[in-house]
């Protein structure tokens, strides 16, 4: 597995060494994300989830308050605030691992990172609201910018290539350029090429096919199959039989340059990205 450039990405005040693969655990306290929604009533449970999830491979926790699944409504931003707050304070000082915040929304952002958050997670990559690059480049912390297009309401309509790895690479780019110009340190970005979001199935397996095509963008790539409906759509299985499809996705994905996957099932991940790893190494 040998690691596009960078191996290092920068978290706020540390750094996440990227030489091999690693896993972000997701924890969604939302009543409806597509395939663990409404699972944590309090943020104790999921909490102990996530030091579970830290024990089983996870070097990164990833929570989110607002479902992006096809089709979802926005939240208004005190909801999503009252959803992950007394997580985030609680994870920071608890968990060994950085702690990344799904939104896209910059006051919850701002929020989030005055807790001490490592990492903003937007799926929107910068085009939901115009003041995240700001808040973000102020607290020095991480970002994450997925490709979308549209909106979770209107995505689907909006799955329209001619070449889709081409133009996953050029519309991350752009918002590079729009993270950059708001501020944020080259160091402190990753790119996510977003498996599902405004893509046919076909369409998700072939970025996942061609995911070299996002190394010259130079920042550390995240991708995240996890059970997702591409899946589904080709084992026809619910989201929660679909571990054996996001094991393979995850592997072929980090064979293809992936630093960062996130994931449901950590610890099935992990295992079979060690056992990946120690044959590159040529280890028994
Ligand atoms: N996928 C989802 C949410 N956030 N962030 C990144 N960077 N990459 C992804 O692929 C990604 C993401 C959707 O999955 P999930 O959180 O499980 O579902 P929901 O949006 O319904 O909460």
């Amino acid at each position: 597995m040998d690691p596009p450039s960078p191996t290092q990405w920068r978290l706020r005040d540390r750094t996440l060494g990227l030489d091999t693969p690693v896993v972000m655990g997701i924890i969604n306290l939302t009543p409806d994300s597509f395939s663990d929604g409404g699972e944590f009533d309090d943020p104790e449970r999921a909490l102990d989830r996530a030091h579970a999830m830290v024990e089983e491979g996870a070097g990164i926790i990833d929570v989110g308050g607002e479902s992006t699944r096809p089709g979802a409504r926005e939240i208004p931003e005190e909801e999503e605030l009252r959803r992950i707050l007394p997580f985030v304070r609680a994870a920071v000082s608890r968990l060994p691992v950085p702690v990344s915040v799904d939104t896209r929304k910059s006051a919850v952002a701002d929020a989030a990172l005055e807790e001490g958050a490592h990492v903003i997670n937007d799926v929107s990559g910068l085009s939901h609201d115009p003041e995240l690059g700001t808040v973000v480049a102020r607290w020095g912390a991480g970002l994450v910018l997925m490709h979308m297009r549209g909106t979770p309401a209107d995505m689907r309509e909006r799955a329209r290539y001619r070449d889709v790895a081409g133009e996953v690479r050029s519309e991350l780019e752009a918002a590079l350029t729009r993270a950059l110009d708001q501020g944020v340190s080259r160091e402190c970005l990753a790119v996510d090429p977003g498996i599902g979001f405004a893509k046919t199935p076909a369409q998700s397996f072939e970025l996942l096919a061609r995911l070299e095509t996002l190394h010259d963008l130079g920042r550390p790539l995240v991708v995240g199959p996890s059970r997702k409906s591409f899946l589904g759509a080709l084992l026809e299985r619910p989201p929660r039989e679909r571990v054996a499809g996001t094991i393979a996705a995850s592997v072929l994905a980090a064979l293809r340059g992936a630093r960062i996957l996130r994931v449901h099932d950590v610890r099935e991940v992990s295992d079979a990205l060690r056992v990946v790893q120690a044959v590159a190494e040529g280890h028994e």
